[in-house]
Order: structure tokens, then sequence, then C-alpha cells
């Protein structure tokens, strides 16, 4: 298929003033109509009328009431004049009739049927597939929405806006009419029809608006919904505090679906979520698992204004919306929790997830120039990187100059569809600076590459930092040029206090190169760079160990001292992947923070953390060698095993006093005491010895709530503890009729590095409970062994690669956006030896050549495979 360009965007040729659509659901032959009131765009190109469609039986349509018979295709439907043969006018009403068949749709794209419920997913191009209509972000109107179906099986019958009517039908059958007073384009729109069950809130807005809160979910989970209700009350007054925004409607809903390709979805009014992101109880989830729920509640919530009520003009622009909410959601978990732990745990997961795409062959631009399917692009690199470049420029303007732009976007763009531009323009008209080289980090892609050198002056104090950036070549991107990085830095004296009078200065970096000198200086300072990690870059540095130790132990910014630990960590642990021993030095560095109890016990359990070997095999690969997989494992538990022996009195302690008393509660102080005895158990596991594994079991049988018992099974089962089978039984039994928390029980043996990991897993695929059409338990098990057992996965007899590959070719022919992503494991074969590429590619190929493959995985294959 030929990609769709950004170049080529033109305003639509068609614009509606109103959408009226009647549901007749049914599992199998629901009937859509559609009532759209169309005019001519006079800003269009004068053409016929094209509308989307896909997979849809048309069996009615007309043009202002008269019968038509227009011509469709696989891709939709082309209207050029009446019944009459006469020339369109330029307004008339469309209506169509079209029938879909939900309980056959497991692509999870549309509408379809969720455990006998119905649901909808439009975003990105899913509308299509429940009538024909322009589906394109640009094209925004007025909904109502009227909703048949069965009383008995769906009591609950929800759409976007505000419910207007509602009432009994013949035959057993109810209806109900919502609408939704803010335009909005068809992506945003939702319907939701079952049997849930409501936990509901009162919220009033700070302009007084009565809002009704409601958390929907299934008859038996209704002692789950509490922890996303009051994230969804704290995000709604944090966004009246932080960004003066408030919400606009008299209804809020959050629906928790079981099958779903995302994490949750921000349709107006009417959210629909990822089960697992909703229902949280301390017996079955995690402190890891409340924070998620509290941050995407957050981020679908602020979707309400940065998406919604300003939404993107076309897929290109995803970044708009989707960097910009993800920036709004870190800043309030900040907020809510611990500002360093939040940057942090980013961090981490930008260099994971975003990085590793950024320096492989599925690289682009925060701003895509072109795309085959769009889904392909809801990527680590449109909402993290996009969340960065925020960032930056949160950074650069300070609190002050980004909230001006900020309320000014608000109010130059309320009710439309905008482009990057636009919202760039906002920046520079309220703080009067040209932003046409920042605009780099949307269209350029690639991890920047900062190196630094020094130089140093007795006389005079003289002190210089040499900056050199350069970003790497990308697919299509040979050439770079310069961007403007923000660093954030400061200097240490010899007792460890900043030496700038400011404390951390923020310096630019616009050209290849840049010098900053500092003067007066009383002695050699060590620099702390990238505070706060205040630009996604890549900084190469040469430093010693001496350095790295002086910083984790004395850095004022938190974030530095636990990066300098990290870096120390990586370093340490290549070397053992050489042969070295572990350093002593480093090992006394890492005890000493752990044990600091002036630290934040959350930011303690960061610090304790031990590398990942997908981590380690990118470096590996950054300085020049081919990653062995097995080799970074044997170095890593071996890291682990040192860290133990030598730590073992301390995290003995941490363990022991690291409870937290009386029952459960998510909060943040909590939750990092847990986390930290959890850390300190995990070494003490990796130590080996029995009383060792009897602590993690003991654990493990006394746990009360699911994030001391679910560290305690992980630590047993990845240790292959002669525990652990009885451990899983008994989870097993307790958990087997809770989707949820199985998924958990099959994700910790498919990441489980066992001789014989691979046949675990593929026995576990003959397991009862494994349903391979529900994405979280496909994503549990073969998303979970490709993602994140990687000695198994790259085993060099290629085993690994070829298991993954069957079951995508499988999915792909039911659903390709899940298939698509998670073929993304792959994308990393370059930095392995030349054998496993081999393999690697062969396996891509295989996939290529499966017959009716989707677009979605065709085009990631194609790219891998360059
Ligand atoms: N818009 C798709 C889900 C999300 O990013 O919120
Ligand atoms: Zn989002």
């Amino acid at each position: 298929p030929a990609p769709v360009r950004l170049a080529d965007y033109r305003p639509p040729a068609w614009l509606i003033e109103s959408v009226r659509l009647t549901f007749d659901l049914r599992p199998r032959g629901t009937r859509v109509t559609a009532r759209l009131a169309l005019r001519r765009n006079p800003d269009g190109d004068g053409g016929p009328l094209r509308l989307d469609g896909r997979n849809l039986r048309l069996v009615a349509a007309s043009v202002d009431g008269a019968p038509v018979s227009p011509e469709t295709d696989a891709e939709g439907l082309t209207l050029s004049g009446t019944a009459s043969g006469a020339a369109l006018p330029d307004a008339f009403v469309w209506e169509a009739v079209t029938e879909i068949d939900p309980e056959d749709n497991k692509a999870l794209e549309g509408l379809y049927l969720s455990r006998g419920m119905f649901c909808t997913q439009c975003e990105a191009q899913g509308f299509r597939k429940i009538t024909f209509f322009p589906d394109r972000p640009d094209v925004m109107a007025m909904y109502e929405v009227r909703i048949e179906a069965d009383a008995g099986s769906c009591p609950a019958l929800l759409s976007n806006g505000d419910l207007i009517e509602s009432g009994a039908l013949p035959k057993g059958r109810h209806y109900a009419v919502w609408r939704d007073p803010h335009p909005k384009p068809c992506y945003l729109f939702a319907l939701v029809a079952g049997d849930l069950r409501e936990t509901r809130a009162d919220f009033t807005t700070v302009e007084g608006r009565q809002v009704r809160l409601g958390v929907w979910v299934r008859p038996g989970d209704e002692g789950r919904t509490a922890y996303a209700m009051d994230s969804l009350i704290r995000s709604m007054r944090w966004d009246e505090r932080a960004y003066g925004r408030a919400y606009d409607l008299d209804v809020f809903n959050i629906v928790a679906v079981d099958d779903f390709n995302m994490g949750a979805m921000e349709n107006k009014g009417l959210n629909i979520f990822n089960a697992k992101y909703v229902l949280a109880s301390p017996e079955t989830a995690t402190d890891a698992d409340y924070a998620r729920i509290e941050s995407i509640v957050a981020h679908e919530y602020f979707h309400n204004w940065t998406g919604n009520r300003i939404t993107c003009r076309d897929w290109f622009q995803l970044c708009l919306k989707e960097g910009l909410t993800v920036f709004r959601d870190q800043q309030f978990t900040a907020d809510e929790r611990s500002a360093p732990v939040k940057r942090i745990e980013d961090v981490v997961t930008l260099r994971a997830r975003q990085f590793r795409e950024d320096g492989g062959p599925l690289a682009h631009p925060v701003r895509p120039e072109e795309y085959i399917e769009i889904n392909n692009f809801y990527t680590a690199t449109i909402y993290e990187k996009g969340a960065e470049v925020i960032g930056m420029l949160h950074t650069l303007f300070g609190p002050e100059g980004y909230r001006k732009a900020l309320d000014l976007y608000f109010e130059r763009h309320d009710g439309q569809a905008c482009a990057i531009e636009d919202f760039r323009r906002c920046f520079e008209d309220a703080t009067g600076r040209d932003l046409t080289q920042f605009a780099r980090w949307w269209s350029q892609a690639g991890t920047p590459e900062v190196g630094v050198e020094e130089s140093w002056q007795e006389d005079g104090g003289r002190y210089a930092l040499i900056f050199r950036q350069s970003t790497p070549p990308t697919p299509g991107q040979p050439d770079k040029a310069p961007l403007v990085i923000p660093v954030a830095l400061g200097l240490l004296g010899a007792n460890g206090d900043d030496l700038l009078p400011e404390g951390t200065r923020i310096v630019e970096l616009t050209e290849a190169e840049t010098a900053v000198t500092f003067e007066g200086l009383p002695a050699r300072p060590v620099p702390s760079l990238l505070r706060g990690f205040s630009a996604p870059v890549r900084l190469i540095r040469e430093t010693s160990d001496a350095e790295r130790a002086f910083l984790m132990a004395h850095d004022s910014d938190a974030f530095n001292r636990w990066e300098a630990g990290r870096a120390y960590a990586v370093d340490v642990a290549l070397r053992m992947a050489g042969g070295a021993d572990a350093d002593p030095a480093f090992l006394d560095a890492l005890d000493a923070l752990a044990s600091d109890e002036s630290l934040d016990p959350a930011f303690r359990a960061l610090a304790l953390e031990t590398p990942g070997e997908d981590e380690l095999a990118r470096e590996t690969f950054a300085r020049g060698t081919p990653a062995d997989p097995q080799a970074l494992h044997a170095a890593r538990d071996a890291l682990r095993r040192a860290a133990a022996g030598r730590m073992g009195d301390a995290l003995e302690r941490l363990h022991r006093e690291m409870t937290v008393p009386g029952p459960y509660s998510p909060d943040a102080a909590a939750a990092g005491r847990r986390a930290l005895r959890n850390r300190a158990l995990g070494l003490l596991v990796a130590r080996g010895a029995p009383d060792d594994l009897a602590r993690a079991a003991g654990q493990f049988e006394r746990a009360d709530n699911m994030s001391d018992a679910f560290p305690a099974l992980a630590a047993l089962v990845h240790a292959d503890a002669p525990q652990a089978a009885a451990a899983l039984a008994a989870f097993h039994d307790r958990w087997r009729d809770d989707p949820v928390v199985m998924d958990k029980w099959f994700a910790v043996q498919a990441t489980a590095p066992a001789d014989d990991a691979l046949g675990r897993v593929r026995a576990l695929t003959e397991h009862p409970l494994f349903d391979w059409l529900n994405p979280n338990r496909f994503r549990s098990l073969v998303g979970a062994f490709a993602a994140g057992n990687p000695s198994a996965f790259h085993a060099a007899d290629g085993a690994g690669y070829a298991f993954l590959a069957d079951w995508l070719i499988r999915l792909d022919a039911k659903n390709p956006q899940t298939t698509a992503r998670m073929a993304g494991a792959f994308e990393t074969w370059g930095i392995y030896d030349a054998g496993r590429q081999r393999l690697i590619r062969d396996q891509l190929e295989r996939i290529a050549a499966a017959p009716g493959l989707s677009r979605d995985t065709g085009e990631m294959v194609s790219r891998m495979l360059g």
C-alpha cells in the first residue's frame, strides 16, 4: 500500500454539522443508522463526497430522503451526485443504514463484543468500521446517539455527553439517547452496552458545575473501583489548579473492558479503559499497579483539554495531544508522589523503549512524515519523546513562561483541530522567542549524542566544558542538524557542595560545538551534567569510578545521584561480562546509598535496581561490540549475587525493618518502603542460600496484599526455587477466575530465565486459561517472553524467535494491531552477532511472506527488514 504523507494534507472537502446515530445492537447483525448533515467546505477542493468505510454492509442510503446507490469499495464509498444524476447540493442530509458484526470483530477496532459487553474503540480509524464517514480528526461535529439493546443482557447503555432520554421498548429491549454538546472528531466517539455496575461520586468544578462521576465495571468488581475514582477526583482538581482547566460536561464516565488493544481511551465524557488499569484492591493489585492506574486515569482525563477540546488536524500531529498529555500526567504524578522518583522512573522507561526505538530500524521523528498504518505510530517516540520535547520547553521558559504559552494555546485554539505549528506559535508569541531551531526536535529522529570534554586552569580557577552534539543517521534521515539542547548542570566542590551560586544552571547548546567557561573557582570541580535529565540525549564523557562514587554520595540533584550509580552499575556489569570480578568500590558505594536513612526509601529502591539485560545489550553495542545475551544474563546474575554477598547484612535489615504497619494503603510513602523491602528480598534470593529462599516463601505465605505477595512469588519463580511450584499452584487456585490477576501468573513464568524457559512457555500456551485472542493474556505470555526473557528469547538456536513468529502469524489474522506492536520485539536485531541477525531476519521474512498479512504487521516487518 502507498504511504500517507504529511506533505499531502488537504482540508476536508465536506464538513459535518451534526451526526445522529441509531444503534440497534445485536451480537450478530447490528444495524447502524447514520444521519449526517453535510456541508461543502469552502476551503476544500470541491470534489465528490468520499466517505471512509471498512467491513460494512450498506443496506440503504439516501440524499435528502431520496434513495441513492453509491459505489462502494474496500475502503469506503464515493458519491458524485443525487439519485436523479444532479450534482450534489452544497448542503444536504446523508442517511445510511449499515450492518456490522460485533461478535466476529476480534481486531477490537470499531464496535465489538468483549465477554458479552458491546464496546467501541475508534482511535485512530475505527469509526469507519461502524458507519461510512469522513474518518479524519479535522472533521468535528455534534453527536446525538440512540442505543437500543436487550434490557436483560445490557442494562447499561452509555455514550458520550449527557443522557437526555431513556425508556423501555417491546420484546424485552430498551433504549437510551445521549447528546454531546461539544463538537468532536469521530475518533472520540464511544458506546458501551452491557451488564455493568456503577460506582458513583459527585464533583463540583471550580466553576461551580455539578458533575456526576461514574466508574462502570462487571458485577463482582465493584469493590475494586475506589482507587480509580479517587485518582479521577484528584486529577480533576489538579488540572484546575495547575492549568486552570475545568471539566465541561455534567457526566464523566469510566468503563472497564477486558478485551482492549490499548491501555485506555479518552473518548469525550466516556473514557474506556483496559480493565487492568481500573481494577485495584490490596489483595489483587501491586503498588506499581496502583501507580499506573493513577497515572492513566489522569492521562485520559487530561486529554479532555489536550486532545478533545483541542484536537489534532491530522494523525501526523499525534504528538500534539500525546506528548503534551504525557508531560501533564508526569507533572501530576510528580506532584502527587515524589518528583525525583517519578523522573528516574520515566527516564528508565524512556531509555528502555524510546532510545531503543530511536536507535533501530523503527526510528521516526516525534512528528512522522509518512505512514502506512497510523496504528503503528502510537509509539514511545510520539508519547515519551514527545513529552520530553514539552519538558524541554518547560525547562527553557520556566514554569511561568510555560504556563503563559499554554494559557494562550487554550484561549486561541479551543474547539479547533491543530498542528504542531499552532502550538509552537503560542510559545513564540507568549515568550518572544523564535523556535525555528527548537522545532527540529519534532522533525528529526534519532537520539542526539553529546560528547563532553573539560579543561582546568589553576590560574584564575578557570574551568571549561566543551560540548559537541551530533545525531546518528536514522532511516530516511542520513544528515542531521544541531538541536537546541538545554543542559542543566552544577559544579561540585571537594566537600560535595554546589559551587554555582544558583546551584543549577541551564546552558543551551545550539551549535555543533559549544564551550562554557566558569571563572574564579577555588578548585577543580566535579561536574554534574544533565541534571534531572534535562534533555533526551546520550551523554558521552570519560569519567572515573571515583567520580561516580563521589556523585552517588554527594550530588544535590537526586536524579544525577541515581544516574551516577546506574552508569557505574552498567560499567561494572559489562566488565564482568568481559571476565572481571565485581568491583568492591561500586558495591561499597551502593551499600552506602542503600543504607542512607536520610534518603527516601522509594529512591533507594531505584538505586538498588540492577540494570536490565536489554539495557546492557544496547550499551555493549554502543561501545562497539555485538551483544551476547547469555553472557550478559550471567554477568547480571553474578553482579546481583556479589551485591547480595557484600550487602547481606544491610539487605536483611532492610527486609526486616521496611515493613508498613496497619492495613494496606497505596500511598507513595508506604509503597516506597515496600519497594525497598522487596528490592532487598530480590537481591537476597539472588544470593540463593536456603534461608534466603525460605524468607521469600514465608513472605509469600504470610502476605495479605499483592504488593508483598507478588515480588516474593517472582523471586521464587525466577530463582527456580524448590518452593516455586507450590507458590504458583496456590496463586493459581486462588485467582484462576480473575483475569487481571492471572495475567501476572502467566507473566511471571514467561519471564523466568530457566534453562527450559521456552518449553515452559510453550506448555503454558496449552493452559486452559491461555486465551490468545485476549490482548492482555497474549501479552502476558507471548509478549512477556519476547520482551522480558532476553536470554531465552535470544537463544542461539533461534527457537525463541521462531516461537514468536509462529504466534504473530497466527494472531495477525485476527488482531493486526496487537500483532504489529509485538513484532517490535525484533527491532533490536542489529545489536546482536551475525548468526542471531540472520535468524531474526529469517523470521521477519517468514512473517512478511505469510498469506494475507495485515497492513499493520506488513509495515512493521518491512521497516525492520530495511
Ligand atoms: N489516545 C489513545 C490512548 C491514549 O494515549 O490516551
Ligand atoms: Zn493519550
